[in-house]
């Protein structure tokens, strides 16, 4: 494609074949007929990573040189997954890299699944933090992303028996080719111990430290003009190894002091909605807010050194309540250590610090005890207490709102008194937000709660993930989508082309064949390309409603079976999620899903109709799998309880429909793509509070409807595994069903007919697709950056000199 810009510098296949020859010598140290597939995918990932330093260290110069007003994003999850395919296709080395491995007579995907994702976050929240690292430097905004090396990222998912078997994940067990270690960028933490006063000064002596040690990843925007930093912190002890109980031979004891500094980044807490309350788990977000605000301070101090400037050259977002703990943090170091009074100090935090609610389940709210914050962080205890009493008085609030409540620290009050803005991360979820767990702090500060709503790279999620689509709309409106995403409006025209959509149905199909043939045939599926490919893929969760899916599908295999001769449109169902491992009943539809598969997958006379396939360790890499090659996009959460969802825009723009309920950004990708493009179901937000709140409405909904009844009937009768399995799961159901399963299934069973009919008839599907990928533009995490900039950090973007 002549339009297709090679960005950086004009290399040839034959500039970079040497390249990676060079680093497979000099870096890796091996000859070409010694290497591995590991050899030549870091020999590669070296060869382009020499290519993203120079705009890196231009980017950092410019900001720099140029007085710009940083943004740092703290947050305790960054989803990366692999990094080396997202690079290259930055920095428009497609087509040379591709020629350079075929001189080399090696096959690009190998090379490329050979890198281990990094999984440092648990789903949504995480896997947005690192959209949105890619998006700030595609805009060429000065931003530092703070966040923890753990050794051990999500766990890795297995079945045994058709249940989710936990293993420990060992991404850092090899070298990591995308970091650098800095060790001068090193800082000291400090927990326990207690508070003295000197000088009429409060100074705070810690019982134990442990030493944060920087590593940091380049993350290069789009067309390799700017990279910014991803700042892991590593935790190393104080002192290695005790010497005095070495020498009295307790090797083992003279070991501890680095066991247990290194436990602090060792691994991810995998829940994603129930604070553990664990000790661990609070130190290590103190770990990562200290370590990020003392750099931050450092290199404001240099630069500038006059705290007055301080809002004016840094926006700190804090990524959910879990980097909360840094209003008190940056409170102490303005008093304690620079000497400003409270009232100072207060006011240049909180011109300073944002924060992002990313729910707003009461389970997922975190709160400390106060005897624990006390005895981890003392000092910070009397902070929250002073910024506690301190807003009772200058804001009137009545009593039952507040920080400390009995012997509970609630950080979410704690970070929206702190924050200059608060944020939700769609429409509806921000309204909720205003309505519900902040109504009277939003009484208070009418003007403080804002909406930006979430958005995916098209980078990785469009161009990246699904090359047969990118070749289709570069070459029908040029490749000036990948920066504005806007551009895909240029596709409506083409809605009514047939030869287009023949192409876009082409493009759709060879990605189902690919997976297909791969993942789904890999796990003794017979997937057929032409039959509905329907997903759903997130973690496992009540409210997501996976159990609402499988049900749908029992429902509909028993209606299959009553007339084996119909005019059923063949449908694949994908799962694909993780539940935390504590989480018996989320694991319990895992289990479900898996023995309904056996149970449906090799039943003769529903196989051609229906098949159901859960590959198991979803990741980021198995979803730029999936999502190019959905037909259909399960968004079917229980209204009011998915805070935005961001699968939902990956589908969208991947040209998938969606069945979905009135929810997070389901509202606005209705509302854009057309209601007509969209199969809605379900109880409103409104309706389901309502619902809920009736007495007996499991029951009552059961009994109104048929298929509800004979799937709950076919699992009782142990028609898939042992009844006994699934009493609790069928006793929630009847008796409670909080997310209101049973409401919603009639609606849901309904919808799911009128897509097998909107299917079987591919001229108006491929036309609803289409709408779909050319009204999809808004969700680019590039315009929810440039919101963010604009209403919350005002930052402007840097030109690098
Ligand atoms: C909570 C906890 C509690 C303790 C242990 C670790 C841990 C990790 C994460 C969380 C909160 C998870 C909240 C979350 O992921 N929210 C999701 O955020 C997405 C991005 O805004 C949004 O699209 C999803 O709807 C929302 O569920």
């Amino acid at each position: 494609n002549p339009e297709r810009l090679i960005v950086t510098q004009v290399l040839t296949a034959e500039d970079l074949r040497d390249q990676i020859l060079h680093h497979l010598t000099h870096t890796q140290g091996r000859g070409p007929e010694f290497a591995t597939v590991f050899d030549w995918r870091l020999a590669v990932s070296y060869t382009v990573r020499d290519l993203m330093v120079g705009p890196w260290v231009g980017a950092i110069r410019a900001a720099r040189d140029q007085g710009a007003k940083r943004v740092y994003y703290l947050s305790m999850e960054f989803l990366i997954g692999r990094i080396l395919g997202d690079a290259i296709v930055n920095l428009g080395l497609d087509q040379p890299m591709a020629g350079a491995l075929g001189l080399l007579g090696l096959d690009q995907q190998v090379i490329l699944d050979d890198e281990p994702d990094a999984a440092l976050g648990n789903g949504g929240l995480g896997r947005l933090a690192a959209c949105f690292m890619e998006s700030l430097s595609s805009l060429n905004c000065p931003a530092f992303g703070y966040g923890i090396r753990y050794e051990h990222g999500l766990f890795r998912q297995r079945f045994e028996g058709g249940q989710q078997v936990e293993t420990p994940e060992d991404w850092l067990n090899q070298p990591h080719p995308w970091e650098f270690v800095r060790i001068n960028y090193s800082y000291t933490v400090g927990f326990k111990g207690h508070v003295e006063t000197v000088d009429g000064r409060a100074v705070w002596r810690p019982g134990e430290s442990v030493i944060a040690r920087a590593y940091d990843t380049p993350v290069i925007g789009w067309e390799g003009t700017w990279a910014n930093s991803l700042r892991l912190w590593g935790a190393l002890p104080t002192t290695l190894l005790d010497l005095k109980r070495f020498n009295a031979g307790d090797h083992t004891a003279a070991a501890e002091p680095e066991a247990l500094a290194r436990t602090l980044s060792r691994v991810l807490y995998p829940d994603d909605t129930t604070d553990s309350g664990k000790e661990l788990r609070l130190k290590q977000e103190y770990f990562l807010t200290s370590a990020a605000l003392q750099d931050i301070m450092a290199r404001f101090m240099a630069e500038h050194g006059d705290l007055d400037l301080l809002p004016d050259k840094v926006a700190i977002q804090l990524n959910d309540t879990h980097p909360a703990i840094a209003g008190p943090e940056l409170m102490r170091l303005l008093m304690d250590d620079h000497g400003l009074p409270f009232e100072r100090a207060r006011d240049l935090a909180r011109a300073t610090l944002n924060y992002t609610n990313h729910t707003l389940l009461p389970e997922a709210l975190e709160r400390w005890s106060t005897w624990l914050m006390g005895r981890v962080l003392p000092r910070h205890m009397q902070i929250i207490q002073m910024i506690d009493d301190d807003h009772r008085k200058t804001s009137g609030r009545p009593a039952h709102i507040g920080i400390v409540h009995g012997d509970q620290v609630h950080m979410g009050e704690l970070a929206f008194i702190m924050a200059g803005r608060v944020n939700g991360v769609s429409a509806l979820h921000t309204e909720l937000v205003k309505d519900t767990v902040f109504a009277d702090l939003h009484r208070l500060h009418p003007d403080r709660i804002v909406n930006q709503t979430n958005g995916v790279t098209p980078r990785r999620w469009l161009r990246m993930a699904n090359p047969a689509l990118t070749g289709l709309l570069d070459d029908t409106i040029g490749t000036g989508w990948t920066r504005d995403l806007d551009q895909l409006n240029r596709l409506e025209p083409f809605a009514h082309d047939a030869a287009f959509l023949d192409q876009l149905r082409a493009a759709k199909r060879a990605n189902k064949v690919a997976l297909s043939d791969g993942l789904l045939a890999g796990l003794g599926v017979k997937a057929d390309p032409d039959a509905i490919f329907d997903v759903q893929v997130k973690r496992m969760h009540e409210y997501k409603r996976q159990l609402l899916n499988i049900l749908e599908a029992i429902a509909l295999w028993h209606r299959i079976h009553e007339a084996p001769n119909g005019n059923w449109t063949p449908r694949v169902k994908i799962f694909g999620g993780k539940a935390a491992p504590g989480y018996w009943l989320a694991k319990s539809v895992i289990h479900l899903i898996n023995d309904v598969a056996t149970a449906i997958n090799n039943d003769p006379v529903t196989s051609e109709f229906l098949q159901i396939a859960y590959p198991p360790n979803y990741n980021v890499s198995m979803a730029e799998d999936l999502i190019p090659a959905a037909d259909l996009s399960e968004q079917i959460s229980t209204a009011g309880k998915e805070a935005s969802g961001t699968g939902n825009m990956k589908f969208t723009m991947n040209g998938a429909l969606t069945i979905g309920t009135l929810d997070g950004a389901n509202v606005e990708i209705r509302e854009l793509v057309g209601p007509e493009n969209f199969f809605l179901f379900g109880l409103t937000a409104a309706e389901a509070a309502a619902e809920k709140a009736r007495p007996g409405h499991a029951r009552a909904a059961i009994e109104a409807s048929e298929n509800m009844k004979i799937a709950l009937q076919l699992i009782a009768e142990g028609r898939f595994g042992r009844a006994e399995s699934w009493y609790s799961l069928l006793d929630r159901t009847w008796n409670d069903d909080p997310f209101l399963v049973a409401s919603d299934f009639d609606s849901y069973f309904a919808a799911q007919r009128a897509v097998d009919r909107a299917y079987a008839d591919p001229a108006s599907w491929d036309r609803m697709a289409c709408l779909n990928i050319a009204r999809s533009g808004f969700f680019s995490s590039d315009r929810t950056i440039r919101g963010y900039m604009r209403d919350i950090w005002h930052a402007k973007p840097v030109t690098p000199a």
